[in-house]
């Protein structure tokens, strides 16, 4: 990196404002190239100052003014912002005109432009690419927003809050004016303005005020809102039901737009969508994109409370808001469909993707302590990992308590802008007990390892639990942590024991005590169980209820014993995972005689027992069938070896399909029955299912043609794609055939089209590399479309074990290439497409030379963005 070195952030520099925005009048006349921002702030100092710093980038300045008198020429203008003399005074207005042009603007933070829409994407640094303002969360003010625009292609213009004026101005433009009468932070300010379709529907809130829904999509994609709104509406309904969190504003607008960094955004009463996150409709959208739908809707609306209302006081305390808001979308999509697949589906999240970030180079406690771009910390630990802890207070506390530390805390902080340990604060007062011991989950980076052992001593009768914890990390000054362990015992015939035990730490659930609750929170700690009449199986971290990897050896013949007779799902799934995991284990390790590689009958016995079972849920035995994903897998090793893991698993997969053949054909058959698509999870399960068994059939030549039938009659694109991916794998001609059918049936189709791209991205056809090449040079990729980049480069970094860790380093060179010519364009976006690269310390000599390589060749380039410099910069630290 050539230009300057990047400023790093501190948590511990925070410091207050010396000044208030109370209120902003922003005038937006909007053009193409040279849109004018008109920024009338009124200031009041909160402590004896003469000049203020406003942050500000990109901006061209045209005046400055205070309390009416111009000032521009006293004002000192850098690259990140600009200091404004105040002469002492306590209360002023500023009144700062700039210009700046949302065409131009690729990196799609700021105002910008998709599909000939305007739009903004404010958090997290983003308002400064608008005007110059205290661009940071605590700054809380009342935003009034003029939106002056060309009448012809912006019939729509809208900002926060409520319409309070609009009306026509000459030269066939008009204006509207929208005021949001609650105070928040400008990383919730939106803007959108262009020819937009709105589907309308409205929502009774629990205090009887009609709520207006809109939802504003581009003409075309008019008829694929109403999964959408319904997800809505089922949001509004929960966070009432579950939290009395009633909806605040009359008017809940959404706007979908296809050129988007993230997902979704909270913005105040105007939440900015990808359009992945809104448009379905059963022939263009899968079921994970209707799930998707569901959840994202839900996560931006439940921002409402968790997020504007109470925000976040510095960015160093985003899993405050976000870790809260997962949390309670997780909640709610467990409630809309079924808990215990939601459990299985989030861990497995988890454990490939949160997991690896832990223990990489970008490692961070889900409370960081410092940064250098912002953006790169909307991680999956701050969000994913810090949605477990905050579950833990959910299951430390209990539902009950839980609803109390939540109605504490925004009886405390509505309206105001805290810290996680405001959070904490409100879950211990309102029951109170001490939690004080929980900071360490939010300081410390890395993933827990909880070691177990179990002595059973018969002539005493008793059962005792050796405990111990560690960080992966290996860091020697480890905090203890605080970590519930809910657990359950069991006798060889299946039966839950009552537990019985002096231990003051453990709790028992009122469940005829078959359940405990236990409070690990020191290095080493052992519990005893008594009246235990035979050695039990042990039923450990039941519902996950902590984000730990478990060292725990049990054996092959207990963990089959527990995938059938316990009654907690996510142990169930667990116990088969494990013993699935340890037969590929041991044929990685053989990889180098693998024409002697043979599955163990132990395990094939079990496995198609559970093929044959009818009475399991579908859902959880298509979880169940499903052998552990391959960065899973790789996980389990220090040094990972791309092609044993991933030969390995294909040798289990074609295995188990062969043993069982005459049952996959029997299931898939009466499986395959063709009804009206409904997004029920009675029929999701039945069409999971069915993939699970059509991915085992296809893994044998003989049943490829299967995948092209359903392929050719599918009536829904989860049927539909679930084949073209069974297929993508294969070497076939109907792998080019149907391929080239999908194209042209939904090439005009945007995000169909990504899907098309992505399958061929992930697949592990043996020229997968000179595909993913092809495919950037195809007409339909654009590098300016966050979604289609992802579908690509995203999908190939993360999924395609093979085709990026080609031992000829090719697939890294041209990882590298891509990264390099995306961060001129979107650095946000280059940035994540970095990760793959982070984990080079994992893999053999000769690739970790080679990924190494490709990092310093990025990190070489002239003028590289502060986004991809941090995180290449410190993946060679
Ligand atoms: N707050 C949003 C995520 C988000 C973050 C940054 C963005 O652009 C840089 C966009 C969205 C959420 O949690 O949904
Ligand atoms: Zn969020």
């Amino acid at each position: 990196m050539t230009t300057q070195s990047p400023v790093e952030h501190f948590l511990s520099d925070y410091q207050p404002l010396s000044f208030a925005i109370d209120d902003v009048f922003l005038t937006f006349e909007l053009q193409p190239t040279a849109t004018l921002v008109s920024n009338k702030m009124q200031m009041r100092a909160l402590q004896a100052a003469t000049q203020l710093w406003l942050d500000g980038e990109q901006l061209e300045l045209l005046s400055v003014e205070l309390d009416g008198e111009d000032i521009t020429a006293s004002c000192e203008v850098s690259e990140a912002g600009m200091s404004v003399p105040t002469a002492g005074k306590k209360e002023f207005v500023l009144l700062i005109r700039t210009r700046i042009s949302p065409q131009d603007n690729t990196a799609l933070e700021g105002l910008y432009r998709s599909s000939g829409n305007y739009c903004t994407q404010c958090e997290a640094e983003g308002f400064r690419k608008i005007t110059y303002f205290f661009d940071r969360p605590d700054c809380l003010s009342l935003f009034t927003t003029k939106i002056i625009a060309d009448k012809s292609a912006n019939a729509v213009l809208l900002s926060n809050g409520n319409l309070i004026d609009s009306g026509d101005l000459d030269g066939n433009r008009h204006f509207a004016v929208w005021q949001d009468p609650f105070k928040k932070p400008c990383y919730l300010f939106a803007l959108v303005a262009g020819d937009l379709a709105c589907h309308q529907d409205r929502f009774i809130a629990a205090d009887g005020r009609e709520i207006d829904l809109r939802i504003y999509v581009e003409p075309k994609n008019i008829d694929k809102c109403e999964h959408a709104m319904q997800s809505l509406i089922r949001s509004m309904q929960w966070d009432e039901q579950r939290f009395g969190l009633v909806y605040d504003l009359d008017i809940y607008m959404i706007v979908a737009v296809d050129d988007f960094n993230m997902g979704a955004m909270e913005n105040k009463g105007l939440n900015v969508f990808n359009s992945k996150f809104v448009l379905a409709k059963p022939d263009t959208a899968t079921d994970v994109d209707y799930e998707g739908i569901e959840a994202v809707i839900a996560h931006e609306y439940f921002h409402n409370w968790t997020g504007n209302r109470v925000t976040c006081r510095d960015w160093f305390q985003l899993t405050l808001k976000e870790g809260l808001t997962v949390f309670r979308d997780q909640e709610f999509t467990a409630d809309m469909l079924s808990p215990a697949v939601k459990r299985i589906e989030d861990v497995k999240a988890l454990r490939n993707n949160q997991f690896p970030e832990d223990a990489g180079p970008m490692s961070h406690p889900i409370q960081p302590q410092s940064y250098i771009e912002m953006n790169n910390f909307y991680t999956m630990t701050v969000y994913e990992k810090g949605a477990e802890v905050v579950r833990l207070y959910h299951t430390l506390l209990g539902e009950q308590g839980f609803r109390q530390g939540m109605d504490l805390y925004f009886q405390r902080h509505d309206g105001d802008a805290v810290t996680v340990q405001d959070f904490r604060n409100a879950m211990a007062d309102a029951n109170h007990v001490d939690l004080s011991q929980m900071h360490n989950w939010y300081i410390q980076s890395g993933t827990p390892v909880v070691s177990v052992e179990s002595h059973y001593n018969a002539s005493e009768q008793t059962l005792t639990l050796n405990f111990r914890q560690r960080l992966n990390t290996g860091n020697e000054d480890f905090k203890p942590l605080l970590i519930p362990v809910r657990l359950a015992l069991f006798d060889h015939s299946g039966q839950a024991l009552v537990l019985k035990s002096k231990d003051p730490q453990l709790k028992l659930y009122a469940d005829q005590n078959h359940e405990g609750l236990f409070e690990f929170n020191k290095p080493q700690q052992s519990l005893t169980f008594t009246e235990v009449s035979a050695q039990p199986l042990v039923s450990l971290f039941r519902g996950f209820s902590a984000p730990v990897i478990v060292e725990f050896d049990q054996s092959n013949q207990e963990l089959a014993l527990l995938a059938q007779c316990d009654t907690d799902s996510f142990v169930c799934w667990e116990s088969i995972q494990t013993l699935a995991l340890r037969e590929i284990k041991r044929l990685v390790d053989s990889y180098a005689e693998k024409t002697n590689w043979m599955v163990s009958e132990a395990f094939t016995n079990a496995f198609s027992a559970l093929v044959k079972d009818e009475k399991m849920d579908k859902a959880l035995k298509a979880l169940a069938l499903s052998l552990p994903d391959l960065t899973y897998i790789g996980e389990q090793y220090e040094v990972i070896n791309p092609d044993a893991i991933y030969h390995a698993r294909k040798f289990l997969q074609q295995q188990l399909a062969q043993q069982n053949i005459e049952q996959w054909l029997k299931l898939y058959s009466e499986l395959n029955q063709s009804t009206e698509y409904r997004y029920h999870k009675d029929d999701i399960a039945q069409r999971k299912l069915k993939t699970v068994c059509l991915q085992y059939l296809t893994q044998l030549d003989d049943y490829i043609e299967l995948a092209e039938a359903q392929f050719d009659h599918a009536d829904n694109m989860t049927d539909a794609l679930a084949s073209l991916q069974c297929l993508s794998h294969t070497d076939t001609a109907a792998r080019k055939r149907a391929l080239g059918d999908f194209y042209d049936k939904w090439q005009d189709d945007t995000l169909v089209l990504d899907k098309w791209f992505a399958l061929q991205a992930a697949s592990h056809h043996i020229h997968a590399l000179e595909h993913v090449k092809q495919l950037v040079e195809h007409k339909d990729f654009v590098y300016t479309n966050p979604n289609r980049v992802r579908s690509v480069l995203g999908v190939f970094g993360r999924l395609n074990l093979l085709g990026l860790h080609r031992a000829d380093g090719k697939g890294y060179q041209f990882l590298a290439e891509q990264v390099i010519k995306l961060d001129a364009l979107n650095p946000q976006v280059a940035a994540r497409m970095v990760g793959p690269f982070t984990h080079w310390q994992r893999y053999d000599g000769q690739r970790q030379q080679m990924m190494k390589q490709a990092l310093e060749m990025i990190l070489a380039q002239e003028s590289l963005s502060k986004d991809v410099y941090e995180i290449a910069s410190k993946s060679l630290r």
